[in-house]
C-alpha cells in the first residue's frame, strides 16, 4: 500500500526520486498530457454543460482520480515514489525547504517571475512550458506577492467543521464543505494557495508547476480528514441533478469511475 507523506519529512533520496520521475514524465511528453487534461476542465459558473473538475461537487473526486493517475505514471518510472503533500498551514514561507534547490526550486525573479534555481528552472532545459496559457516559455512564481498569507490551521479547522458536503446550486455559490475547501466561499483555502504561488499556478495550466501535485495532495488529505470527522455525511448530490456529477455518475474524461468509487482513499493509498 502506497503511503503519501508530508513533503517536509521526505529524505533526500525520496525528494530526488520524486523530482527525477517528474522530469522523466516531462521528457517523454506524458507530463504535458496531464496539463492539457486539467486545462480542459476549467469552467465558469455560467458555462453550459456538465460541471466536473472545478466549481462543482466532483471537484474533490475528480482531482483524486487525476492525482491517482499521475502517481501511477510516476510509479511506472520509479515504483517506490508516492505523491507528497504540502501542509501550507505549517510550511508557509518562501524559505520553507519545499522551495529549496534539491526539491521544487525557488521563487521567481523580479521583473518577469522566472524561476531561476532548482530542477525546474528554465536554464536547466528540462522544464519547457509546452502548454502555455500566457505565452511564457519558462516556469514563473511570485510567492506571496498577490496574496500575503497562506491559509491558517484555524481557517482549515473552521471549514473541516462544516457538516454538509455540498448544496444546491452545486457551483461556486454553494454553501457547504466542498465549496469552502475549494475556496469560492469562506476563508478561501484551495484557490488562495494557487494565487499565493503565482505564475502558472493561477491559470488552467497550473500543473505546469509541480507544486500543483503537492498542493492538491493536501486538499485530498483534507477531504479524507473531513470524512473521518463526519462519518455519517455523504457525497452530494446522490443523483438526478442535471449537469452535476452525482454519487453514481461517471466522470469525464475517464468515464469509468464515479465519486462512489473514490470515496474510500484507503483502497489506493494512506496518509502518513
Ligand atoms: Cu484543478
Ligand atoms: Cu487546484
Amino acid at each position: 500500500m502506497a503511503v503519501r507523506k508530508n513533503q517536509a519529512n521526505l529524505t533526500a533520496t525520496e525528494k530526488r526520486n520524486f523530482v527525477d520521475a517528474v522530469l522523466e514524465l516531462k521528457r517523454t511528453g506524458r507530463y504535458d498530457e496531464f496539463i492539457s487534461t486539467h486545462n480542459a476542465f476549467i469552467i465558469a459558473d455560467t458555462d453550459e454543460g456538465e460541471r466536473t473538475g472545478h466549481r462543482s461537487p466532483s471537484f474533490l473526486p475528480w482531482h483524486r482520480r487525476f492525482l491517482l493517475q499521475f502517481e501511477q505514471a510516476l510509479q511506472s518510472i520509479t515504483p517506490s515514489v508516492t505523491l507528497p503533500y504540502w501542509d501550507w498551514t505549517i510550511d508557509r514561507s518562501p524559505s520553507s525547504s519545499l522551495w529549496a534547490d534539491d526539491f521544487l526550486g525557488g521563487d521567481g525573479r523580479n521583473g518577469d517571475g522566472r524561476v531561476t534555481s532548482g530542477p525546474f528552472a528554465f536554464s536547466g532545459g528540462r522544464w519547457p512550458m509546452n502548454l502555455r496559457v500566457d505565452g511564457r516559455t519558462f516556469l514563473r512564481r511570485a510567492l506571496g506577492a498577490a496574496v500575503r498569507d497562506l491559509p491558517t490551521r484555524t481557517e482549515v479547522d473552521r471549514v473541516l467543521a462544516m457538516d454538509t458536503y455540498d448544496t444546491s446550486p452545486w457551483n461556486s455559490a454553494s454553501d457547504g464543505f466542498r465549496n469552502h475547501l475549494e475556496g469560492w466561499r469562506g476563508p478561501n483555502l484551495h484557490n488562495r494557495v494557487h494565487v499565493w504561488v503565482g505564475g502558472q499556478m493561477t491559470t488552467g495550466a497550473s500543473p505546469n508547476d509541480p507544486v500543483f501535485w503537492l498542493h492538491h495532495c493536501f486538499i485530498d488529505k483534507l477531504w479524507a480528514d473531513w470524512q473521518k470527522l463526519h462519518p455519517s455525511a455523504s457525497y452530494l448530490p446522490t443523483g438526478n441533478t442535471p449537469d452535476v456529477v452525482g454519487l453514481h455518475d461517471t466522470m469525464k474524461p475517464w468515464n469509468d469511475v464515479t465519486p462512489a468509487d473514490l470515496l474510500d482513499h484507503t483502497k489506493f493509498y494512506t496518509y502518513a
